[in-house]
């Protein structure tokens, strides 16, 4: 399929990636500006885009979710999804990737956000999605693109393809040379690039660029590298096809140029995306979509509006769908199209049936969720791709302001984690704390905001209850002996305990060590129970463990003792006995596993010796050339906000995970702060 090949060509999905702050939303805004289906190019600064219209994007002035747009761009209709540039939205971005033709990454000639770029580069390149790369920001640029490239490259598995040079004018780029076109355009401001002659040094240029072009092309064609050899020109149907089929097999990543803020370069990415970027019988064949005559969509994205309820916007890969149609998950029923939207942002439009290769929003799909395969034929089709959130890093305690709230926060988490699946909401029994868990500080401030705005549920928030312990050192014998005589019925239960300490990590131990019945035999589970009462709330605040208490002697009253009399005096030996036994504090270890850059490790191994962390080594991470692991020993209280010196010390994208080691002591002061702040909260 040649450059000039005519006609429609289907519905197209595209994503728009890269990293923080690039230029996805202002590209977005760009090309909906150019294909007609907005009146002006909004920017993002003034908070009048499609992308960022949500009142938590105009908030932050970044992206949040993703955002769908379909307009139509010569004859053929175009979804793009402008995606956050954010590490702490990206799953927003990974689970749109699999549906997508292609890929756009937006992206800047900085060199510190090159692993940004590289992150992203890379989970394009796990989900084998073709990808462009836009080199945005070209108005701005202050040096050779060349150099750029060279920059970028270490980012890229696959060759950057160079596909357009700029045309300096002193120290601006006034335009660019298309290399398979072999075409000069003058940039012009919000309108198509005007096309000049081509000559002079320009002219050279383009020559050696194009060469070297044509170079890495040959690289996969035989009989293009035996015509350069030859000194032949190769056919610009063959050079466009080559591209084509390059980009399609990801062995290289063309890289074409533009300012997304004066609209320039995106009529030849738009261009680029119509002539090179696969068709819907590809992706769908590149997911493994079965052919016949069922409807099979994926799941891009869940959305709660305010008044129309629950849409799932999905990618339909093959056959057709409309209202009434009856789609299946692999193992249930999801529910029934209730309308087909036509997305534009926050504005959504009532439209017609949808057909393979569209991106649309269903109504009322109860049970679909993002990610999901559905289908509407009998025989379900089985899922296609299966996209698992990275585990979170960061958690929040959150409570309704108002008491009154509690039953529709409950309602407002489900709809929460339904939209972003890598939100976590985790009840905490033990200290009647609702925890939820994300990706980063921004991730759960907007989590939180999102709670208020959308779900109308206002939240307060704080740091969540770090799971202390405490334990004794010394064993001792205690008596606990319950007696009251105030007229008529009396209570009577008299225990004696031997509390002694249990190696870490044994929990809790009842022995019953009575003999001769001094306390029968159907009192003792109610002692039991009056221990396990009396362990709850040690001398220091917190639950104690570790430890083995024996029941050894005691007395009974044929009248007065009971069950409740016998717990009281098993709780009050503990009560009594615990502070005798020298009590200290524990809290709890994880292993903890950085991953960063490894310019960043020298900063890591310091964050982690003034968080009290305990380096067990670093190493280079597998299959990450230029990264490194760093694993240590860290206190949970420490790791609670770790994420953000991480994250500021690594341009946004060092990360971790970690997972609970064992428990420890801990004395001195920060043993002290931590039990007298208890002791406040109480
Ligand atoms: N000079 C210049 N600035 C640009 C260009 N494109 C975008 N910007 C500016 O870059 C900033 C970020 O633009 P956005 O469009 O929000 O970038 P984004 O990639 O969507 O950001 P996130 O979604 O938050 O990652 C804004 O201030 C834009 O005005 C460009 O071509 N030239
Ligand atoms: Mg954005």
């Amino acid at each position: 399929m040649g450059q000039n090949g005519t006609g429609p060509k289907g519905p197209r999905c595209i994503a728009l990636v890269g990293p923080f702050q690039s230029g996805k939303t202002t590209l977005l805004e760009a090309i909906l500006a150019r294909t007609g289906a907005i009146q002006r190019q909004g920017m993002v600064d003034a908070g009048t885009t499609v992308g960022d219209a949500s009142k938590e994007a105009r908030n932050h002035k970044m992206s949040v979710e993703a955002t769908f747009a379909t307009t139509t761009f010569m004859d053929d209709s175009y979804t793009f999804i402008d995606c956050p540039g954010s590490i702490e939205f990206i799953h927003d971005m990974r689970s749109v990737l699999p549906a997508v033709d292609a890929a756009v990454v937006v992206c800047e000639a900085d060199e510190k956000k090159v692993p940004q770029l590289q992150l992203i580069l890379r989970e394009l390149e796990d989900q084998n999605i073709p990808h462009f790369l836009f080199l945005n920001k070209i108005d701005k640029a202050d040096k050779r693109v060349r150099e750029t490239l060279k920059l970028l490259q270490p980012a890229s598995r696959v060759p950057l393809l160079l596909r357009q040079i700029p045309i300096w004018n002193g120290d601006l780029i006034a335009g660019f040379v298309d290399l398979a076109l072999e075409r000069a355009f003058v940039y012009k401001e919000h309108a198509p690039s005007e096309v000049v002659d081509l000559k002079g040094e320009d002219l050279d240029r383009e020559k050696e660029a194009r060469f070297t072009m044509l170079e890495t092309l040959a690289d996969h064609d035989d009989e293009l590298m035996e015509q350069l050899l030859e000194d032949i020109q190769p056919p610009r149907d063959k050079v466009f096809d080559d591209l084509a089929k390059e980009l399609r097999d990801r062995i290289v990543c063309p890289v074409l140029l533009g300012a997304a803020t004066r609209s320039n370069g995106v009529l030849r990415l738009l261009k680029a995306l119509r002539h090179e970027a696969p068709t819907i019988a590809e992706t769908a064949g590149r997911l493994g979509v079965k052919a016949g005559t069922d409807a099979v969509v994926l799941v891009l994205k869940t959305f709660h509006t305010t008044h129309g309820g629950k849409m799932s916007v999905v990618r339909l890969l093959a056959g057709t769908a409309g209202d009434g149609t009856t789609f299946n998950t692999p193992t249930t029923e999801a529910g029934r199209v209730a309308a087909v939207f036509k997305l534009m942002g926050q504005h959504v439009e009532k439209r017609g049936q949808a057909i393979a290769g569209e991106t649309v929003g269903f109504g009322k799909l109860d049970h679909a969720k993002t990610g999901d395969t559905l289908s509407s034929g009998k025989q379900a089709h089985a899922s296609l791709t299966e996209v698992k959130p990275y585990a979170p890093v960061l958690a929040i305690a959150v409570q309704a302001k108002e008491r009154k709230d509690d039953v529709k926060l409950g309602a407002a988490f489900t709809k929460l984690t339904e939209e972003d699946p890598s939100l976590t909401v985790v009840h905490n029994a033990e200290n009647h704390e609702v925890v939820i868990w994300g990706q980063g500080e921004m991730h759960l401030r907007v989590a939180a905001e999102r709670l208020g705005d959308r779900y109308a549920v206002p939240v307060t928030t704080r740091s969540p209850t770090v799971g202390y312990r405490e334990t004794i050192r010394k064993p001792i014998s205690i008596r606990g002996r319950h007696k009251k005589q105030s007229g008529g019925h009396g209570q009577f239960g008299d225990t004696v305990l031997e509390i002694r300490p249990l190696p870490r990590g044994s929990g809790f131990k009842f022995e019953d060590k009575i003999t001769g019945g001094v306390v029968p035999r159907n009192y003792i589970p109610a002692v039991e129970e009056g221990v396990i009462d009396g362990l709850k709330h040690g001398p220091l605040g917190f639950q104690v463990v570790d430890v083995a208490v024996a029941l050894v002697d005691g007395s009974y009253h044929t009248v007065d003792s009971s069950d409740m009399a016998f717990r009281t005096a098993g709780r009050i030996g503990i009560v009594e006995g615990l502070p005798q036994c020298q009590p200290v504090l524990l809290e709890p270890i994880h292993l903890v596993e950085i991953v960063c850059p490894s310019e960043a490790t020298a900063k890591m191994n310091a964050i982690l010796s003034g968080r009290r962390g305990q380096i067990l080594g670093f190493d280079t991470r597998e299959g990450w050339p230029g990264w490194d692991t760093v694993r240590a020993q860290m206190a949970e209280a420490e790791i609670g906000d770790l994420i953000i010196e991480v994250r500021s010390a690594t341009a946004g994208v060092g990360s971790f995970t970690y997972q609970f080691d064992h428990m420890a002591e801990l004395t001195g002061r920060t043993a002290d702060q931590i039990i007298a702040a208890r002791r406040a909260a109480e």
